[in-house]
């Protein structure tokens, strides 16, 4: 696993309706991310924050995506800054801000891989196109868009399309699931271990699989943790909790064989919202699933 690494903060808030996702990023810092890792050997960088633009009154209601346009226009720069830490060799550890970073991102590292794989962790799939999209929130619309769905103004992001092939994608932890996103990931055949599969045959052999899966078909893994994978119990700072979760415990488990893989290029933690956290507790969990994910072990 690449020791060098470049954080950015992405203070993305116009995928959804909760104030202080934009806070995430900081949260996470507070929580001792930096210093967690450079004890574990690794050299940090801390870019900081990138700039997001205010949300632009702009006639984009009727694509039923909110703030579209804003949403666009920032993608690309979240990805012209992430590209940039690709080319100077540096892990890309990026922390949100809600997820619809995520389509900013994916398309800066994917032109670096001629097959990028995305290990998704999530209680939701965000395969939502605009047309079956019950919230019209772009943060359900992200990996729908980097697979080439949807809206033209999130899926044309950086200039190329598509960023991901589907058989490229696990998602892990799904208990909310429209119907629209049911029939996607049927129709594309991706691959998904939603939480009644983590129940059945328990996180070691979910992340068995899903490592071996990917590791046959791609170059590289893009790690994308939405912490509303986790349950809402452990994890109370996110803006779309859903019963049922993946617990710290498991989590942390897929953490430490995502380590041992040696696989993951780039890493992105997201729907950290401190406002509606106890305790910075949400972005303590966060910091120590990344320090495993770098190597940290409890012998
Ligand atoms: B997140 C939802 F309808 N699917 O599209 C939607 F349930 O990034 C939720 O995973 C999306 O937190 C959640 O609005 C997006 C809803
Ligand atoms: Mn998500
Ligand atoms: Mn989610
Ligand atoms: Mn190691």
């Amino acid at each position: 696993m690449e020791k060098h690494i470049t954080i950015m903060g992405v203070p993305m808030d116009l995928g959804q309706r909760y104030k202080g996702v934009d806070l995430g990023p900081q949260a996470i810092r507070y929580a001792g991310v930096k210093e967690g890792l450079e004890k574990l050997g690794c050299a940090v960088t801390d870019l900081g924050n990138i700039e997001i633009g205010r949300a632009e009154q702009l006639p984009d209601d009727e694509a039923n995506a909110r703030n579209l346009k804003s949403i666009s226009k920032a993608s690309q720069s979240i990805a012209e800054h992430t590209d940039e830490i690709v080319k100077s060799n540096r892990f890309p550890l990026i922390f949100g801000g809600d997820h619809s970073i995520a389509i900013g991102t994916i398309a800066g590292i994917s032109k670096h891989y001629r097959n990028l794989g995305v290990i998704w962790f999530d209680a939701h799939a965000d395969m939502n196109i605009p047309e079956t999209s019950p919230s019209g929130n772009v943060h359900g619309m992200p990996l729908a868009a980097s697979l080439g769905h949807g809206h033209a103004s999130l899926t044309g992001v950086y200039g190329y399309i598509p960023k991901l092939k589907a058989e490229h994608v696990v998602l892990i932890g799904q208990r909310d699931l429209d119907e629209g996103e049911k029939d996607f990931i049927r129709n594309l055949g991706i691959k998904i271990y939603t939480m009644a599969e983590i129940d059945r045959f328990g996180m070691e052999s979910v992340m068995t699989e899903s490592i071996n899966y990917l590791k046959e078909r791609t170059d590289g893994i893009h790690l994308s943790f939405d912490l509303d994978a986790l349950d809402p119990q452990e994890a109370p700072g996110v803006g779309t909790p859903v019963y049922g979760g993946i617990h710290f415990r498991e989590s942390r488990l897929a953490m430490e064989m995502l380590h041992d893989a040696d696989a993951v290029v780039s890493a992105e933690v997201v729907e950290v919202n401190p406002i509606l956290d106890s305790r910075n507790q949400t972005a303590e969990k966060a910091v120590r699933l990344i320090e495993t994910l770098f190597g940290k072990k409890l012998l």
